[in-house]
């Protein structure tokens, strides 16, 4: 039977004591050990950030790339082996930032990847600067006059571009989330999941006791296909911030789209076209 220990690699966490990467991590173990998935039946992915390091921390496949590039890796190895769980560990800067271009490309594309996204409103690694997701006016070291874009709406915006799957949860509700990523993992398709992170460093505001007085659990009372419930639902981020499933489809993955990898995976296929000519 699977437990813990075969996740472990015995690496120790380089994250801060308090840190909501801690209950993400466990919530992902807990996930994997309730569906019964083995390590070599997944690949990790991920970009740069405190968040990215995530895979570092358990024995499975994996590949740490550069800071928000971890979305095309990510579909190449699911077409290369779309056998393989490939899930994706980011920050909201290495996901909505630097990593924004391509996830407007992986809604339209729909991989088999499940994205979950460490959203604490902050670039962690590089010591608080305002992220995609800080609120407009947020004074930081690096923004001394408040910040001076509108922060970005995940949840809308997958919304709006048809992602197959759609949901939020926190990290200081472990059971909430853990339920939310074993959804997400059995949903076939591209499912993105906003983490609310709490960053005890650099986020002083949005802290556990903030996010408490204002998340609720909330299960949908319309038909999850339909796009202007979602919409409507994403709008409520202020004194009240609903986590849960928003907006799910099931339209046929990129790679049931690819008719070469219908029946084999890419990587089991012994005859490879010789290509040197073309490289070389
Ligand atoms: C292309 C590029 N730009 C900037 C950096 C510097 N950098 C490294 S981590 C990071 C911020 C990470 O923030 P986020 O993705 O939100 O993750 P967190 O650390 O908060 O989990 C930045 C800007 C980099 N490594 N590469
Ligand atoms: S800086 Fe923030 S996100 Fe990074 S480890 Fe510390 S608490 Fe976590």
């Amino acid at each position: 039977m699977l437990s813990y220990k075969d996740f472990d690699n015995g690496t120790v966490p380089a994250w801060c004591p308090g840190c909501g990467n801690f209950a993400i991590l466990d919530a992902f173990k807990k996930a994997l050990l309730e569906l019964g998935i083995e390590p070599y039946e997944i690949t990790l992915v991920s970009g740069i950030g405190q968040s990215s390091k995530l895979p570092h921390y358990l024995k499975c496949n994996g590949f740490n790339g550069l800071h928000g590039r971890s979305l095309p890796v990510a579909t190449g190895i699911s077409v290369a082996n779309h056998k393989q769980k490939v899930i994706i560990f980011g920050g909201d800067g290495d996901t909505y930032g630097e990593g924004g271009n391509h996830l407007l490309h992986a809604f339209r594309r729909n991989p088999n990847i499940k994205l979950f996204v460490h959203n604490n409103a902050v670039y962690g690694l590089t010591k608080g600067q305002a992220s995609p997701t800080t609120e407009f006016g947020r004074r930081t070291k690096a923004q001394p006059f408040g910040s001076l874009s509108e922060p970005l709406n995940p949840i809308a915006f997958a919304i709006a571009m048809n992602c197959s799957f759609v949901a939020r949860s926190f990290s200081g509700s472990p059971e909430h989330l853990k339920n939310i990523m074993k959804m997400a993992i059995n949903h076939e398709g591209f499912a993105l999941v906003d983490i609310l992170q709490i960053c005890v460093s650099f986020n002083k505001v949005n802290n556990f006791e903030w996010y408490k007085k204002r998340i609720y659990e909330f299960n949908a009372d319309y038909d999850l296909s339909d796009k202007l419930k979602a919409f409507e639902k994403s709008q409520e981020f202020d004194e009240r911030i609903p986590l849960g499933v928003f907006y799910s489809n099931s339209r046929p993955t990129f790679e049931k789209n690819i008719p070469v990898i219908k029946d084999k995976t890419l990587v089991s296929m012994q005859n490879f076209p010789d290509i040197t000519s073309l490289i070389c």
